[in-house]
């Protein structure tokens, strides 16, 4: 495992070289951050259950016409997905102020926005990921002006049915990061795809009864509790049983590993474009 090419190590996951061309594998960690980084953990089980938790959310905006890269579970830890031109921008998307929005404009943590907002980070580390806006983005070339309003509107789109899946589980989706990259197909045509992970570690989730965070936050604000939130997702999503995967710090291997199996049998049912193609940009 360890002799696979390593492409690019972040801070909670690690992408190998895929087992064909046009592909990678997605390895999700235990380590958790936060304050660009300053802050750190590690949660045992976290990356099981971020993988079991993209996996199925992926897969099911797949089902809803969302071109994703997600191909296939491959084990607990781990996914194979299409190898992707990225772009080096957070989309984030807000039902209710909370985190920096909160801070920003001093809105009270929990209020309901009167329509979604959609905002845009540079991806730079080193800046502390700065926020950047429309005119940016088209005049530093991150995306083309067909691109930015085909990702604005998939944005609108993933957040209308995420919204709805978690309000069905008694969950309140307050906001939530993406990224995305691009695909070119054998005649230079370009798609744009979902890529990156959706998992609560780049969702706020909360209890629609009693507004008690389940997401990353927990892990950010000292909240304690950390696993027992992402399990609680997982759970709720049907993911794992009652009782969940975790259990007093350590991971049930057995139980993990036979649900990565379901996983691929939902996925499976999808009809993916090859991905065996080049996917060198072409000029269009
Ligand atoms: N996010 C942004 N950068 C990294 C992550 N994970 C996610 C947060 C939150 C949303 O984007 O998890 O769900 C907005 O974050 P913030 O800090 O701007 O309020
Ligand atoms: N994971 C990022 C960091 O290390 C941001 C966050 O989720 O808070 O800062």
């Amino acid at each position: 495992m360890s002799r696979r090419k390593v492409i690019y190590e972040g801070k909670a996951k690690i992408v190998y070289e895929g087992p064909e061309p046009g592909t990678f594998i997605q390895y999700f960690k235990d380590d958790a951050t936060a304050m660009n980084g300053e802050k750190k953990a590690v949660i045992a089980g976290k990356g099981v259950l971020n993988n079991r938790i993209s996996a199925h959310l992926m897969t099911r905006l797949e089902s809803i016409g969302i071109p994703t890269h997600f191909i296939r579970s491959v084990n607990m830890r781990e996914q194979m997905v299409r190898q992707l031109e990225m772009i080096p921008l957070e989309v984030v998307v807000r039902n209710i102020a909370a985190g920096s929005l909160a801070k920003r404009l001093g809105i009270k943590e929990g209020t309901y926005l009167p329509r979604p907002i959609v905002e845009f980070y540079f991806k730079k580390d080193e800046l502390g990921d700065p926020m950047v806006n429309e005119d940016h983005i088209i005049g530093f070339g991150w995306l083309d002006p067909y691109e930015l309003d085909e990702i604005i509107a998939m944005s609108w789109r993933i957040n209308d049915y995420l919204n709805g899946m978690f309000a069905g589980i008694g969950l309140k989706l307050v906001d939530f990061k993406l990224e995305y990259g691009r695909l070119w197909g054998e005649y230079g045509e370009l798609y744009l795809m979902l890529a990156d992970e959706i998992s609560p570690d780049n969702c706020r989730l909360w209890d629609a009864q009693t507004n008690e965070k389940l997401d990353k936050d927990r892990f950010r604000q000292d909240l304690g509790g950390v696993i027992e939130a992402y399990q609680q997702v997982a759970e709720r999503l049907g993911l794992v049983p009652k009782g969940g995967i975790i259990e007093g710090g350590s991971i049930n291997e057995q139980l993990a590993a036979s649900l990565t199996q379901i996983d691929n049998e939902l996925a499976g049912e999808r009809r993916l474009r090859s991905v065996t193609k080049p996917t060198k940009p072409r000029k269009v």
